[in-house]
């Protein structure tokens, strides 16, 4: 099941309304990345609270560990983790990609040994439908074949680029019958690829768009080519999509990136960026990047992000009004340098704040017919500097 609605639009840009079978979400929209049912240092209640509205899990991970009879058990992810809004799981494709040599693969499939306990493994078309089914994902990624941008320095060629994509078209064949016979009736989306080739690009796309997925994503990208070869395909591939389904662009980007590809007619999009760098102590705020291991925050008593609502920027509300008050940066600095646990969470509810509240400012301005000034002004505001 998937409804999508188109709002609004400006340019190429699309303010839409995607009602999935756990809910409704509001689009543009970021989705916190949960590759192993959580997003990492952060309970689904501070997810609620930032306004989260559907978040990812992935098939591969969540295969491997706890395995698909606990995860039966609880009737799928949602229950398990204790998130009853929408979720979407990528395939395993990218995931066995990122395997790099460990792996081997054929027509039939990717066979090879668990990074936990080196078993012998098989992943495929079928079982990737057969894993996201017991997952009850509300959106269900094809597997594919991630095109590398290069390997061990060898630059993908078209020939290699064409092969790699014509086998990612016969997989979405395969796929779209396996998740028909299992009567899933969550939405399974196509995956564009065809590496830096626009041509190859666009004969993808017309076969999945010939096979009628509910959705689409751009897949692919952000694999360590040069920044203007990714500008170069969000300008080229998102649309020629059908207007009238929602468009995922995978694993992109800063929060640059999110404000170009809505621009470029792109919908969902999601990345590990808050929280991996959120980790390692890169934050993001209004006016640009800040890294708070730097000893000129030492004794910096400002919050992270003056114009922030998040936890860690203004604290908390207390039943009788009054407000906790947030941390400073000077404190975040202090935990970051002692290693402290408080330290990556603090920072991955602000980033993700930051990335949620991004988008929920472009959904605002498209809703009131002014996008293109408000992208000028955020590139304006981030270029300025903390
Ligand atoms: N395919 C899948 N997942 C992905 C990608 C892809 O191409 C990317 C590319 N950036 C991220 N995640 N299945
Ligand atoms: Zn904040």
């Amino acid at each position: 099941m998937l409804h999508f609605e188109l709002l609004a639009t400006e340019g190429l840009a699309r303010r839409g309304r995607l009602t999935l079978r756990h809910g409704v979400v509001e689009t543009p929209i970021f989705m916190p990345v949960g590759t192993y049912g959580t997003v990492k240092g952060v309970t689904p209640r501070s997810l609620e609270e930032m306004g989260a509205q559907i978040i990812l899990g992935n098939t591969f991970h969540l295969w491997m560990r706890p395995g698909l009879d606990v995860l039966a058990q609880f009737g799928g992810l949602h229950r398990f983790e204790r998130w009853d809004r929408p979720i979407l799981t990528d395939s395993g494709g990218f995931q066995v990609w990122s395997l790099g040599e460990m792996r081997k693969i054929s027509e039939e499939g990717v066979r090879f040994a668990s990074p936990v306990n080196g078993d012998k493994l098989f992943l495929t078309p079928e079982t990737s439908m057969q894993i996201q089914a017991a997952l009850n994902s509300d959106i269900v990624m094809q597997f594919d074949e991630c095109t590398p941008y290069e390997t061990k320095g060898h630059v993908t060629t078209e020939a290699e680029a064409r092969f790699s994509m014509e086998l990612s078209r016969r997989w979405a064949v395969r796929c779209k019958a396996e998740f028909a016979r299992l009567e899933n009736p969550n939405a399974l989306f196509g995956i564009v690829q065809g590496g830096m080739f626009e041509h190859l690009r666009e004969e993808s796309l017309a076969a999945l768009v010939e096979m009628d997925f509910p959705g689409y994503a751009v897949g692919g990208v952000s694999v360590g080519e040069p920044k203007e070869d990714m500008l170069r395909i969000m300008a080229h591939t998102p649309r020629l999509l059908p207007a009238d389904k929602p468009r995922y662009l995978m694993g992109v980007g800063t929060p640059e990136d999110l404000v170009a590809g809505v621009a470029q007619g792109v919908d969902l999009f999601d990345c590990v960026m808050p929280t991996r760098n959120a980790r390692n102590g890169h934050l993001f705020t209004r006016f640009g990047d800040l890294k708070i291991r730097n000893a000129r925050h030492r004794g910096d008593e400002r919050p992270l992000d003056e114009s922030c609502t998040c936890y860690a920027c203004r604290g908390h509300t207390r039943p009788d009004g009054s407000v906790s008050g947030g941390f400073s940066r000077a404190y975040l600095h202090h935990l970051e340098r002692c290693g402290e646990m408080l330290a990556p969470m603090l920072a991955s509810i602000h980033n993700l704040h930051y990335y949620l509240n991004l988008m929920r400012e472009v959904r605002e301005a498209l809703d009131a017919g002014r996008f293109a000034d408000f992208a000028r002004q955020f590139r304006q505001d981030r270029a300025r500097g903390v």
